[in-house]
């Protein structure tokens, strides 16, 4: 793997998949690959489960670790050409070219700010790191991607599903707050590389990007959709057509124990109980929110094992 970004950046999903499972049997059975070899981890945005399950990853690895919240750093610049006479002190092509000479991997978070869609969707940050590092780049959640957690809901799935082919809905939450669509767009990704049943459920005005839904099944009729799940992905999201709107926080689309019915429950986590879901989902044993952050540390792995095989 050259680089992790996006999930097409998998070769096979079923095998990674797999390959996480058996990582996580034996978490250092490749220790030594990673020896003498640095990640950088570059946050331009919170994180509690991605800071410490991917350097944790690059740890059973063998790997050293350095994080940079790169908001206490020098501010930067991405256009060409500007005359920085205003707030940016360095350009990213120095800081990606400097910091390329201290790491081998190079693993960044950068958010949207959800005021443009065409220039979140350029995902300037990210492809400046891209082209300007001499490193691999590993997305830690990017302006519209978050491929290290939907491969971790991937592996979750997997372990836990009973039947051949089950049944997972991803259903819009209220929010009260604009979050991006990165994460119900890798999810959504990854659930057509996988053998699932899949629908998408949210009020209406709240599709995502068509490019990426393609031909899932939207039913705007949330207990229509919840039918008969196995599995149940919860997730906010402001609008993508009145891009970075919040449009709606009707409470009825929180998710309870009633709608929930016998799936399990899934989130990546932050959530905000009783806004997104009631505390009787999170405090049932249908919850599987912590066991799916604990997977976030092999989908790491993973991902790092198969960069540092091709370095
Ligand atoms: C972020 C988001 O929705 O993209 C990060 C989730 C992993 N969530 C919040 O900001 C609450
Ligand atoms: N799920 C997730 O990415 O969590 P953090 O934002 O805490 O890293």
């Amino acid at each position: 793997m050259k680089k992790y970004t996006n999930i097409d950046d998998i070769e096979n999903v079923p095998e990674i998949i797999q390959e996480a499972i058996q990582l996580k049997a034996n978490p250092f059975q490749f220790e030594d690959l990673g020896k003498h070899k640095t990640l950088i981890m570059l946050f331009f945005n919170s994180s509690l489960r991605t800071r410490i399950s991917t350097e944790k990853a690059a740890k059973n690895l063998g790997m050293d670790v350095m994080v940079l919240n790169v908001n206490d750093a020098w501010n930067l610049e991405y256009e060409d050409g500007t005359v920085m006479s205003l707030d940016t002190a360095e350009h990213i092509k120095e800081a990606s070219q400097v910091l390329s000479q201290y790491a081998d991997i190079i693993a960044v978070r950068a958010f949207p700010d959800l005021k443009s869609k065409e220039k979140d969707e350029s995902e300037f940050m990210l492809n400046s790191f891209i082209k300007h590092t001499t490193v691999p780049i590993v997305s830690m959640e990017s302006a519209t991607a978050h491929p290290l957690q939907a491969l971790a809901d991937a592996i979750t799935i997997e372990e836990l599903k009973t039947k051949k082919r089950p049944k997972v809905v991803m259903s819009w939450a209220p929010h009260p707050k604009a979050l991006p669509q990165a994460v119900p767009n890798s999810f959504v990704t990854m659930m057509h590389e996988m053998d699932v049943h899949f629908c998408i459920t949210h009020p209406k005005g709240y599709d995502l990007n068509p490019k990426i839904t393609k031909d899932s099944t939207i039913i705007y009729n949330q207990e229509e959709a919840l039918k008969d799940a196995d599995f149940v992905y919860v997730k906010n999201w402001s609008s993508y057509e009145k891009y970075g709107k919040i449009l709606s926080k009707d409470t009825n689309w929180m998710m309870t124990k009633e709608k929930l019915g016998n799936a399990k429950f899934m989130h990546c986590l932050p959530v905000r109980r009783n806004f997104v879901v009631e505390d009787a989902v999170l405090d049932s044993d249908q919850s599987v929110v912590i066991q799916g952050a604990n997977n976030r540390t092999y989908s790491a792995q993973i991902v790092l094992k198969k960069i540092l095989e091709n370095l």
